[in-house]
């Protein structure tokens, strides 16, 4: 009986260590494929697709650190603010056209850096996180 007992006890743990396992896994997967969604490589260059109109999306990427990035902003008839486009640490400002894309150059980032993009009275925000 006491033997049971054990073995019953032992089971439960294991199969808690393996459901804490396949959940630790489960989020860094998410983050793949949500950061695949907008990120691909074309010719060697990072490209990081963001759409402006009434604010930015997504609002949070992850993309790589150590290769050169092209931001590309997609606006859609975009009449609001999103459109006056300022990248404090690139010293980038500018007034994006109502419909169209918007190439900006972004030099290899370090790992752990986080590129920030605001509309020009702060009101809306988009960060790429560099891993
Ligand atoms: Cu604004």
């Amino acid at each position: 009986m006491k033997i049971i007992a054990i073995g019953f006890f032992v089971a439960i743990i294991l199969l808690g260590g393996a459901i804490i396992i396949i959940g630790g896994k489960d989020e860094p997967k998410t983050e793949i494929a949500q950061a695949a969604g907008n990120v691909s490589i074309v010719d060697g260059k990072q490209v990081v697709s963001i759409t402006a109109r009434g604010g930015y999306s997504p609002r949070v990427t992850t993309a790589k650190s150590g290769l050169p990035t092209i931001i590309k902003m997609d606006t859609i008839g975009t009449y609001d603010c999103s459109s006056a486009l300022v990248v404090p640490s690139l010293g980038y400002r500018k007034n994006l056209p109502p419909s169209g894309e918007t190439l900006i150059d972004v030099p290899p980032q370090k790992p752990g850096t986080v590129l920030q993009g605001l509309c020009s009275m702060g009101m809306y925000n988009f960060k790429i996180r560099f891993n």
